[in-house]
């Protein structure tokens, strides 16, 4: 036992709780843990502001000049705690072939053998927030519940913005509803008498971020950063979920929906992924541009889809959050206005610039606004100038900050974005970012070509966050790191779906394959991108409205030059050719990598794909 841990406390639950489980769960947990004091959160916006208060109080947050941005604070996290930790994050199922290689994997009792003891007393001295959070619309059959237990309340602020939190979760609940038990802890404890030494409490050593798939629970321990602590994200919401999907029969996935809108008012619903970092924010709330008079596109969600087939074969998708957690540095008016225009009140900022007036700033800001401020205290707290910069090559911003802030704050919200019933599929959209081979948009032949397509995805690495420039690291349907199960059984899973709908005779949602990272021979990016996505997007859907031919490829149907529309924009066909070309010698060594990748995964690799990959290979011999 830690010890510094006090007695325990006598659970009191609010009147409202009727769930005896969940008050047997919070008790148990109290006892564990110890914290001085339990919480019981109401989601109101007094409880929410007083948690703020109490925030700026501590040092954690910082509020920001009002007349700049009303209401919004800005937190900057310890140095040591500032992303996701793939390496500290667990799948512990019974057996290590159902987490997969992909995976790391430790035994049940193994890894509670490591936690008991560092969660014994690990909130002495601390509050234990208790956060009820609907994860999609409350009360939707596509949503389900969570109940997490943190001894941090920027955790539970942030759940406020991310999720439906409150008290109307008990009456989904009610005496025996389902809830995923998320327990989190910073791993600081204090002893009696003990304060704070610092304003962001974390542990510099020992981080835990772990999944018991087999009886749906999630235990953090150590860290109090974004994906590691806000524990319905990355934890609940795709890693538990997905194995939710895979044994009751639907998809939790790491995509953005968008609507867009036609000129007559047709509506269609695409659920996009891309790997984490690569711009799904901004597609989601995408500007069309110049020539798209008329067109509209609104965001449903961009992050995350639970997708969930219905009897009559359709696909309906909920975005599970309630808020985005995006990454601010490139955030600006020419890369995504609309969620510039989502930030003007109620956000948290974490790890970003302090202006000397009290306001925010980070890196790509100064491409629209036309300058860089002279002084900054930047994300450490450190005086920062252009100049000290260029000296020491200090960013002001680090490059993992984010932004907290509700969808409802989202100009191009979509009137759906809540609706319990979520919004039909019309398409998928796999990216990756590769500078060469893989072409700008090609359409799959058919679904199992599809998922071939998101399986065998991938994304160059970049020296600041892999070590390593260029190598093709393989993110399949941009899951790699949220899989809470073995990757090849995932891709069964997506092949079984795809079955399950034919039989019913409905039409499947058409599958694409995008890449807008395509460079030239100078290195430089070659598709505008950003709004320009717009035009790839309508071809989208004149292929599903029959309207354009485009023209077979080995990797799928791709379009012509004179399918797209380029008014407004200086696109010539030769760079078009540059972007969407397939070269066979790039294809010969590509596929060579596809192996190598399915011989990673090769344990219950499914044979459609490997048949897939035989045809690919005999048409690029051709
Ligand atoms: O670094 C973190 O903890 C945040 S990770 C994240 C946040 C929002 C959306 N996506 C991601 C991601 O890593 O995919
Ligand atoms: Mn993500």
């Amino acid at each position: 036992m830690n010890a510094a841990a006090p007695k325990a406390l006598q659970v009191q639950a609010p009147d409202y709780v009727k769930n005896p489980q969940l008050i047997a769960w919070v008790s148990e947990m109290v006892a564990l843990c110890k914290p001085a004091k339990v919480h019981w959160c109401d989601g109101s916006q007094a409880e929410y502001d007083a948690l703020c208060q109490q925030l700026v109080d501590a040092g954690t947050f910082k509020k920001l000049n009002p007349a700049k941005r009303t209401n919004s604070f800005l937190a900057c996290s310890d140095p040591s705690d500032v992303a996701r930790v793939e390496d500290r994050t667990f799948i512990c199922c019974e057996k290590e072939e159902d987490a997969g290689p992909t995976n790391n994997w430790k035994a049940p009792a193994e890894m509670r053998g490591i936690l008991n003891p560092l969660f014994d007393g690990c909130m002495a001295g601390r509050t234990m927030y208790v956060v009820p959070f609907s994860m999609g619309p409350l009360g939707s059959p596509i949503a389900h519940i969570g109940i997490e237990l943190s001894d941090s309340a920027y955790v539970a602020v942030n759940m406020k913005i991310m999720t439906r939190m409150g008290r109307a979760v008990y009456d989904v609940i009610g005496t025996d509803g389902e809830f995923v038990p998320c327990v989190h802890t910073v791993g600081a404890p204090l002893a009696e008498g003990q304060a704070d030494t610092t304003s962001w409490p974390c542990n510099p050593t020992t981080k835990y971020i772990v999944h018991y798939p087999e009886t749906r629970e999630i235990w953090s321990y150590g860290s109090g950063y974004g994906g590691n602590a806000l524990l319905g994200k990355k934890c609940f919401a795709l890693r538990i979920a997905s194995t939710m999907g895979k044994t009751q029969g639907w998809l939790a996935e790491h995509m953005l929906i968008l609507g867009v809108s036609n000129p007559q008012g047709k509506k269609y619903h695409v659920a996009a992924a891309f790997p984490s970092a690569c711009g799904k924010t901004n597609f989601s709330m995408l500007v069309p541009p110049t020539g798209f008079d008329g067109w509209k596109v609104t965001t449903i969600g961009d992050d995350i889809a639970w997708i969930k087939p219905q009897a009559d074969g359709s696909l309906r998708a909920i975005n599970p959050e309630a808020g985005y957690f995006g990454v601010a540095p490139g955030t600006n008016m020419l890369t995504n206005p609309n969620c510039m225009n989502s930030l003007d009140k109620d956000v948290i900022f974490t790890n970003v610039a302090l202006t000397d007036d009290g306001d925010v700033w980070w890196e790509g800001m100064e491409k629209d606004t036309g300058f860089v401020p002279e002084h900054l205290i930047d994300w450490q707290g450190k005086d920062w100038s252009p100049a000290i910069a260029k000296e020491t090559g200090a960013k002001a911003a680090h490059p993992n900050a984010r932004f907290t802030v509700a969808a409802t704050n989202n100009p191009a919200l979509d009137e759906a974005w809540d609706d319990p019933a979520g919004v039909k599929i019309d398409a998928f959209i796999f990216g990756g970012r590769r500078s060469t081979t893989v072409p700008l948009v090609t359409e799959a032949r058919n679904w199992t070509e599809g998922v071939y397509m998101a399986a065998t995805m991938g994304s160059e690495t970049t020296a600041a966050a892999f070590g390593a420039q260029g190598v093709v690291r393989r993110d399949p349907f941009a899951m790699l790191p949220f899989a809470g199960y073995n990757m090849s059984h995932y891709f069964q899973h997506w092949l079984d779906l795809g079955k399950q709908v034919e039989s019913t005779g409905a039409a499947l949602p058409k599958i694409f394959k995008t890449n807008w990272f395509r460079k030239d021979a100078e290195g430089k990016f070659v598709w505008p991108g950003y709004g320009e996505n717009m035009r790839v997007l309508k071809w989208m859907i004149d292929r599903i409205e029959g309207q354009a031919q485009g023209q077979d490829t080995a990797f799928g149907v791709a379009p012509t030059y004179g399918e797209i529309n380029w008014t407004g924009l200086d696109f010539s066909a030769e760079q078009f050719a540059t972007v969407t070309g397939i070269d066979k010698a790039a294809w010969a060594e590509e596929m060579q990598l596809h192996t190598t990748h399915f011989a990673q995964l090769a344990s219950g690799m499914p044979q459609a794909l490997l048949d897939t990959k035989a045809e690919l290979e005999k048409r690029l011999a051709a």
